[in-house]
């Protein structure tokens, strides 16, 4: 019949989110829950964002179908049943997805490909959802995809429940409390594998003293401390917690046995020349911070962009440095 023939479709984009405070470790692997707060910084999607189509339709092969930047994917049938309520519709489900950005690059892709898909799927059911709601769904797919279903300054907060539903992320600020804050992000070039993010974290959490410390003593304290720098746009206390924050979760993953190594030498040499900076200038103007690779994300003032965007790409750019040129450039116009 004409039904038949229909497609159904609701097509999305979101944003990649840097935390500046790190979720690393599950309290709970089935349900995704942390074990500490985390907080980010959600990025602009003229920059950067997944796109994503979702259809269904009677016309389709009766499997459901993933496909990423043209490459079909595997369905893990754990992460779609987490999906807005899919089995509403007896149809099979076709999900398209793409990134605006390299995959090869190495950056987190996956907080903004989860965020995208769950939003896509329950607007293709009709399900009108909070972000609330939305972010709570896309924790269980992958923990960092819940923030990014907010813009601007978003936490994550543990939550105290044995079923997850206070686990979700929430947004402190929105983009424009803050409009003059920029990321420069560093790609380093040849790229080795790394240890996958929920691999690694369970690691540190069955071998490190120095999470648990990081855990129940630091994050809590640095949680506070950076929503109060936020609030008072205060740069210098931001930058500071984001760079500690950034050391202190590398120093878990030495922690862990056998040790996690992301940073690199050329990582080290960001580091330095950041920390070079603000001494020179005499003030904090740049913050660095690393997820689970090498490539470094850079936070600045929009006011210092000739200062710190300059002297970072003209001495890390030179070819022989190790990092690809020229970066993505005034990527966190955060929306
Ligand atoms: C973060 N990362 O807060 C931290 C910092 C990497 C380092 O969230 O197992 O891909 O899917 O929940 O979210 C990367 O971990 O892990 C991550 P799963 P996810 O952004």
């Amino acid at each position: 019949s004409t039904s038949n023939q229909s497609v159904y479709r609701a097509t999305t984009t979101a944003p990649v989110n840097i935390a500046v405070i790190k979720y690393w470790g599950k309290r709970d692997v089935t349900l995704n829950l942390p074990t500490n707060s985390s907080l980010s910084v959600t990025l602009s999607q003229r920059s950067l964002r997944t796109l994503t189509t979702a259809s269904c339709s009677a016309n389709y092969p009766a499997e459901d179908t993933l496909n990423l930047n043209g490459q079909p994917q595997e369905i893990h049938p754990s992460r779609m049943a987490m999906l807005p309520s899919p089995k509403l519709s007896t149809l099979p489900l076709r999900i398209v997805s793409e990134n605006n950005f390299p995959t090869a690059a190495g950056l987190a892709s996956s907080a903004a490909g989860f965020a995208a898909l769950v939003r896509a799927v329950a607007d293709l059911y009709s399900l009108p959802q909070s972000a609330r709601e939305l972010s709570r769904i896309a924790r269980q797919g992958s923990g960092s995809a819940c923030r990014s279903l907010m813009g601007g300054y978003v936490a994550w907060r543990t939550g105290e429940l044995a079923d997850g539903s206070d686990s979700l992320a929430e947004e402190v600020a929105p983009a424009a409390h803050w409009p003059e804050m920029r990321a420069l992000i560093l790609v380093v070039s040849a790229e080795k594998k790394d240890v996958p993010s929920t691999e690694g974290m369970q690691t540190t959490v069955h071998t490190s003293d120095l999470f648990d410390h990081r855990a129940k003593n630091v994050v809590p304290e640095r949680m506070a401390a950076i929503e109060a720098a936020i609030q008072a746009r205060d740069f210098h206390k931001f930058a500071e917690i984001t760079m500690r924050d950034s050391n202190t979760f590398h120093a878990t993953c030495l922690d862990s046995w056998p040790p996690i190594f992301y940073m690199n030498d050329v990582s080290r040499a960001a580091v330095r020349l950041v920390h070079d900076i603000n001494r020179a200038v005499g003030r904090t103007v740049a913050a660095y911070t690393f997820d689970a690779g090498p490539n470094a994300v850079i936070y600045y003032e929009e006011k210092d962009e000739a200062l710190v965007a300059g002297t970072v790409k003209a001495i890390l750019g030179a070819s022989a440095s190790g990092w690809e040129g020229p970066f993505y450039e005034k990527l966190a116009n955060v929306t």
